[in-house]
């Protein structure tokens, strides 16, 4: 049925910010630059398009597990993609604000839904379609807001092939010639219910950045197959 937002009846990613952090010595104060975010987003967004999912298989793992089988186990209205233009444009500054090791990389996100579960989260960060880093986390425990649950994963820290990828990505000279690297790199986040192992969502991440002026952009799709 149609949706305008990541979610099903049972989970709804809310905020998701990638960001990186450091101290302004001088103002003493810390400055904060977001590579990619999703902000919360209206209920009364038009329904999200449809993607057929045969398109992205190989950029995923397609062995065991992969995003066939993900799919082919369902269920078929959890699953989505976002395309990131993300803000890479401080890069051209020159060296990274507060000097070599100085910065904080995160990733903060907010789910929320109806029952109180424990919310695991298996983060895929893949290159060519291979999986290079898996990482498994478990949101912060649930707790009742508003008439529903709320579960939170802050400020957790990117791993370091994450860290010297966007390093290296901003030593690149020209936006095209980040894209072209950025076509080989994708990242799968699949949430399940600890207890039950049910697949709660799992959203495909693909990348471009942006042009400088724009800031960090994203398109939310539904995966589909016809
Ligand atoms: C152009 C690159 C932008 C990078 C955005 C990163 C998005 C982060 C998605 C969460 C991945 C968490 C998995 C992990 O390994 N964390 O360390």
């Amino acid at each position: 049925w149609p949706r305008s937002h990541i979610g099903t009846e049972t989970l709804r990613l809310v905020e998701f910010t990638a960001f990186m952090e450091w101290q302004n010595e001088l103002a003493m104060f810390k400055e904060q630059h977001r590579f990619v975010h999703i902000d919360p987003t209206p209920m009364c967004e038009p329904p999200l398009e449809m993607v057929d999912i045969r398109q992205i298989y190989d950029k995923f793992p397609e062995e065991g597990g992969g995003l066939r089988d993900l799919y082919d186990q369902g269920p078929p209205h959890a699953f989505f993609l976002v395309k990131f233009w993300a803000d890479l444009s401080f890069s051209l500054l020159g060296e990274e604000p507060g000097g070599s090791g100085g910065a904080f990389y995160g990733v903060s996100s907010r789910y929320e839904g109806p029952r109180a579960l424990t919310l695991n989260c298996t983060s895929k960060v893949c290159s060519f379609g291979k999986q290079v880093v898996e990482k498994l986390e478990t949101a912060e425990p649930a707790h009742w807001e508003d008439g529903r649950y709320v579960f939170r994963m802050q400020r957790s820290a990117l791993c370091e092939y994450l860290i010297n990828f966007i390093r290296k990505l901003r030593t690149l000279p020209e936006k095209q010639m980040m894209d072209s690297v950025l076509e080989n790199f994708t990242i799968l986040q699949i949430l399940r219910d600890q207890e039950t192992q049910e697949l709660l969502l799992c959203v495909a991440f693909v990348f471009e950045v942006s042009a400088s002026e724009l800031g960090a952009q994203h398109h939310i799709y539904r995966l589909g197959r016809d």
